[in-house]
């Protein structure tokens, strides 16, 4: 079996605990629940990669998904690229939204880490990019600024340039009063985003943005459902807001469709839902062909690797989402994050993998 052919194909889920618990206006999520992926090659490396299940009913068929896949990748070359082409085709008339987009994403990614093994190279590298500090906003979720002032100042302190909050309140003003406490506790020179998280309709994102003109924001993420493209650009429109959406993406044909609506000013990419590498990359095109300036959505590892290839490269989230089961988690130096290898850079903790598989 040549070193490069994949001779086994694993999915693990795990719950980990979270550094930071993440309330939205659109849900709370106190633990990540994750599916975990080793591919295992002739050349005795094995490629790893994590998905994230948002919720953890989902866990089981998200497993399930990929148990079922599995089984026809053996003896195929890594081909990253090749075999996302292939789930592709196969998934042509169910489409890959859903659990089938987050498994092939997975697997894609745990095929990319493992050539970055087998070559002893970051995956940055393979794909063309050299790691280098990326800038991160620190990524909070609807807080409340007294209890997190001094997180706030922290995040400031430790060398980030810019702060994200997630509103959407259910009182207009509530919203107001945040906003203008952690602008005053981070000052005037650290850029804040917020992110509404789908919360609003059209009309109430318009009468609320109105209210925040005066805080300088540097952009309001998910005003309105995902899929409301219209609503998006209705925003963007009758607001001096700009206006970033794209972690609910699924592939480049999602991008595609938001740039087309003039959804949006800024495009941010969830690698799992834009389909790993292959999708990133591709979507990144379009952006940049766009001048949308590109952000990443959690998974802070494969980011911080494909950012190195994103010609309108702009911010990368620093939320650590896997930090519980990987023995060196990426941690940011002055505000921002480097992309390391081989691979992707995070082999599993063992014993953490154990202690947090569920039962189902
Ligand atoms: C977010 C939503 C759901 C889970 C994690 C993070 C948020 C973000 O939309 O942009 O960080
Ligand atoms: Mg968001």
């Amino acid at each position: 079996m040549g070193a490069e052919t994949i001779s086994r194909v694993r999915a693990r889920p795990v719950v980990v605990p979270m550094a930071r618990p993440l309330r939205t206006a659109s849900g709370s999520i106190t633990a990540a629940p994750l599916l975990l992926f080793d591919v295992d090659t002739g050349g005795g490396v094995t490629g790893r990669s994590y998905v994230f299940a948002y919720d953890q009913a989902l866990l089981p068929a998200l497993a399930s998904v990929a148990g079922e896949l599995a089984p026809g990748l053996t003896g195929k070359p890594l081909a990253p690229g090749a075999r996302m082409r292939e789930f592709q085709a196969r998934f042509r008339l169910p489409g890959l939204q859903g659990l089938a987009g987050m498994v092939v994403s997975g697997v894609e990614m745990a095929l990319w880490d493992a050539f970055g093994h087998l070559t002893g190279l970051p995956v940055a590298t393979l794909l063309g990019g050299e790691p280098a500090p990326l800038r991160a906003y620190d990524s909070y979720g609807l807080i409340d600024p007294v209890q997190e002032e001094r997180a706030l100042r922290g995040s400031v302190e430790s060398g980030f340039r810019a702060v994200k909050i997630k509103l959407g309140h259910p009182d207009a003003a509530r919203d107001v009063e945040v906003v203008a406490r952690v602008r005053e506790i981070i000052g005037p020179d650290v850029e804040l985003m917020v992110d509404y998280n789908q919360s609003l309709t059209p009309q109430e994102a318009r009468r609320r943005l109105a209210r925040l003109d005066e805080f300088g924001l540097y952009w309001v993420e998910e005003p309105v459902h995902a899929e409301d493209l219209a609503g998006h650009a209705y925003v963007r429109r009758t607001t001096n807001a700009r206006v970033q959406t794209g972690e609910n993406w699924w592939f480049p044909a999602g991008c595609h469709a938001a740039i087309t609506a003039g959804a949006c000013d800024f495009a941010m990419f969830d690698v799992m839902k834009i389909g790993g590498f292959t999708g990133w990359t591709l979507a990144a095109g379009q952006a940049d062909a766009a001048s949308l300036p590109v952000s990443s959505h959690l998974f802070v590892e494969a980011s911080a690797h494909a950012m190195t290839v994103t010609p309108s490269a702009d911010w990368l989230e620093y939320f650590d989402l896997a930090g519980a089961i990987v023995p060196e988690p990426y941690r940011p130096v002055g505000g921002r994050i480097t992309a390391r290898g081989p691979g992707l850079g995070i082999p599993w903790d063992e014993e953490a993998v154990t202690a947090y598989t569920p039962r189902f």
